[in-house]
């Protein structure tokens, strides 16, 4: 019997930031920030993922309170019309806040490298994404068998969280695709998901218009939404989780097309 089909989770990105990749500058102003998360949630977000801290390299690092001041009246607009909250975070008092606001979900790209974030998420009961990434001064190309090193290091991120309390079910993990990672690493990662041995663990995957993907379409990062889309529904149809994604219309689109295709197979 073919296995039923679960439609991925569309996580939709909303930075509020001057500085991030493709969205910086554009969402500072909280109102323009909700009125894009709601937005995206149109366009077929069932989640938005919101963050006040560039990760891209070299980013000028922003103090937790400037973090604060950016994401909390968002998350809580948000929420307040009854969106499904993720705050993308690396730090104990923005994960606590927001969830005190109705985050549902903490997004971590560290990992959950700071014991002060597992307790709040042990405490808070919200789920938490680790995500894979060997911090700013890692550099790309550094891993001797990249699947290895990132199972093995999501493993002991998985245990360092179980251990602080936070139960295996509420833990998602995240290949980490495009931190420190050179476009091969990337693309190692895509091909060999199930590889990672990680397969009684939710997993969520980031690749939308990250620059590795500039190979395959030159131009602006917003011009790789139409690969971001095609890279949804070769994920669906392998069973991931989830995906975290821009623009959040093609990868519907993409996650309808392959609904299609499993109900007529
Ligand atoms: N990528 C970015 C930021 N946060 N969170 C998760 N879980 N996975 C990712 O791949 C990820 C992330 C960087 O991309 P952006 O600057 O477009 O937000």
């Amino acid at each position: 019997m073919p296995q039923p089909f679960v439609p991925p989770v569309v996580f939709g990105v909303l930075n509020v930031t001057p500085d991030s990749f493709s969205d910086g500058g554009r969402y500072l102003d909280p109102s323009a920030a909700v009125g894009h998360g709601r937005a995206l949630v149109e366009a077929g977000a069932d989640v938005v993922d919101v963050g006040g801290e560039s990760t891209r390299p070299g980013a000028a690092p922003v103090a937790p309170e400037e973090e604060l001041r950016r994401v909390l009246p968002v998350v809580e607009g948000l929420v307040a019309g009854g969106v499904r909250v993720s705050i993308d975070t690396r730090r104990a008092e923005v994960a606590d806040a927001a969830v005190r606001a109705g985050a549902a979900i903490v997004n971590d790209v560290d990992g959950g490298r700071d014991p002060a974030l597992l307790r709040v998420a042990a405490e808070s009961g919200a789920d938490l994404v680790l995500m894979h990434s060997r911090g700013p001064a890692a550099r790309s190309g550094d891993y001797a068998d990249v699947l290895h090193d990132v199972a093995g290091d999501l493993r002991g991120r998985v245990d360092a969280a179980v251990a602080a309390g936070v139960p295996r079910d509420r833990l998602v993990v995240d290949p980490g695709i495009g931190f420190s990672k050179t476009a091969e690493e990337n693309w190692r990662l895509l091909a060999h998901l199930e590889d990672l041995g990680l397969d009684d663990l939710r997993l969520l995957v980031g690749v939308s218009r990250k620059r590795f993907l500039g190979e395959l379409v030159a131009g602006p990062a917003e011009d790789r939404d139409g690969v971001t889309g095609v890279l949804t529904a070769l994920l669906a149809e392998r069973g991931v989780w989830g995906v975290r994604v821009h623009a959040p219309a093609a990868s519907r689109a993409a996650i309808d097309v392959v609904r299609r295709m499993r109900e007529a197979a």
